[in-house]
């Protein structure tokens, strides 16, 4: 079956990765007869969507060209919210096959639904983006993303078991355990959040396990902003290559974009995923290269298809051709999302700027976190960071100098002086899944 479909997207192609390197126009063909396929879908089961259309005087013929897409209305997360939890499916739940959901952090979730159809597409997309992390049958592949709802889990586990890994599903959680499988099972390759797998390291060091000495070779790290600094790190600790993958619930999970080895941006499964990048302040569509907030369309989902759906999720589109001979084209590194950014002092900050500042002062660990506060109307922000346990002892010389080089990083990135406190090891909360930055107390 999962040949089947690549079959058909590949025009005939056998291998796992052959619709990644589709000659061009044959790739933009296949979206436009995609794109017509899902809007006419969408207009004809989603009720939300056609009144939409209606308003505008569109139907689904007006859509000739993929440059057509821009005369279509956005989806936003909202929409989701306000047809919880099912409004937005096409398909009836006798096609429906699975169901997640995303907890944000207001409100009701979002629901998500796949069709069998669309189980499969994940599949082959999750497999196309193990492949292009290089791994292969034979690999064992600890997966450490979460199970459950989030989509980290599934979606990782039935692509890497596609391709013919053997897989541990292990979850997130459970350090010792986790140490325990990657030393015993001769672990190759491990997927989990950038967050959780810097906890799994530091667990390792005190267990007495040396991760560089084990067989494990790569890292499939994605579902949170992480910095090149922080790769540096982990590649360091850890001795492996560290993949960046990039997916989102709404769309379909993990398996919109994925890293190759060339780690120069992330390739867009485009012949699912069609992707725009616009202004986030006028909507406005912006050319290939400038950085705006990027805007997916599913090209095949079924059971819920999205059509123009805002990420919030900051990046922009590489044009140059990949070294390693896909033709899909590439977005940026996601760091910041345009809703997790907050104003100190006049100035806009965004928490994978002061990652980016600690990971250059040495003695200090990758775990941190911002605290906001408001007093008399103004927005203050305290970054707490830990220090290693050497540098954490009783010589106040060697804390207060490292406090003068972090507040001196932090400072030359984000231009203003802000509060800074140096904890021991241990005393800010483990990640098992995305880690919590920003504890936001300005309403408190
Ligand atoms: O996080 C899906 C996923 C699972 C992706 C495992 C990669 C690996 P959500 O929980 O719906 O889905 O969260 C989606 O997470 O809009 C981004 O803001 C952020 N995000 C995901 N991957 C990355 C990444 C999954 N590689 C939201 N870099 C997205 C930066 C990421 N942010």
């Amino acid at each position: 079956m999962l040949k089947e479909r690549w079959n058909d997207a590949a025009g005939g192609f056998h291998s796992v990765s052959a619709p990644d390197f589709l000659p061009e126009a044959q790739l933009r063909e296949v979206q436009l007869r995609r794109l017509q396929a899902i809007v006419t879908r969408a207009w004809k089961n989603v009720p939300l969507f056609r009144q939409r259309l209606d308003e505008r005087g569109l139907t689904p013929d007006d859509i000739q060209s993929l440059a057509d897409i821009a005369k279509l209305p956005f989806t936003v997360k909202t929409d989701l919210r306000d047809t919880y939890p099912f409004g937005l499916f096409a398909s009836p739940m006798e096609d429906v096959v699975r169901l997640h959901a995303s907890s944000g952090t207001t409100g009701k979730p979002i629901v998500v639904a796949y069709t069998e159809e669309d189980v499969q597409v994940w599949t082959e997309v999750m497999a196309r983006t193990f492949a292009a992390c290089t791994l292969h049958r034979g690999d064992i592949m600890q997966n450490s993303f979460g199970y459950g709802l989030f989509t980290g889990g599934l979606g990782t586990h039935y692509g890497a078991e596609a391709l013919g890994a053997a897989v541990i599903p292990v979850s997130g959680g459970n350090t010792e355990r986790q140490i325990m499988l990657l030393r015993d099972f001769g672990v190759t390759a491990i997927c989990a959040t950038p967050s959780f797998f810097v906890h799994l390291v530091d667990k390792a060091i005190e267990m007495g396990v040396d991760l560089k000495t084990l067989p494990l070779r790569v890292g499939v790290f994605g579902a949170e902003p992480w910095t090149d600094g922080m790769r540096e790190r982990i590649q360091i600790d850890a001795g492996i290559e560290a993949f960046d993958i990039y997916g989102l619930s709404e769309i379909t999970g993990p398996g919109v974009a994925s890293e190759c080895s060339e780690h120069e941006g992330l390739h867009v499964f485009e012949d699912h995923f069609y992707p725009e990048i616009i202004d986030p302040v006028t909507g406005q569509p912006l050319p290939d290269g400038e950085e705006g907030e990027l805007v997916l369309t599913t090209l095949s989902k079924k059971a819920m298809p999205m059509i123009r759906y805002r990420t919030r999720d900051i990046t922009a589109i590489i044009t140059e051709r990949c070294g390693c001979g896909r033709t899909l084209r590439r977005i940026r590194r996601i760091s910041r999302r345009s809703d997790d950014m907050f104003i100190i002092r006049g100035v806009n900050v965004f928490p994978s700027q002061v990652e980016a500042a600690l990971l250059q002062v040495e003695g200090t660990l990758p775990h941190y976190q911002i605290i906001l506060t408001r007093t008399q109307g103004l927005d203050q922000m305290t970054v707490e960071v830990e220090v290693t346990p050497e540098v954490f002892s009783d010589k106040v010389r060697a804390m207060e100098e490292l406090r003068s080089r972090i507040a001196h990083a932090i400072e030359h990135i984000l231009g203003i002086r802000v509060g800074l406190r140096l904890v021991g090891p241990h005393s800010i909360p483990r990640s098992e899944g995305k880690a919590r930055r920003v504890i936001d107390k300005r309403n408190d």
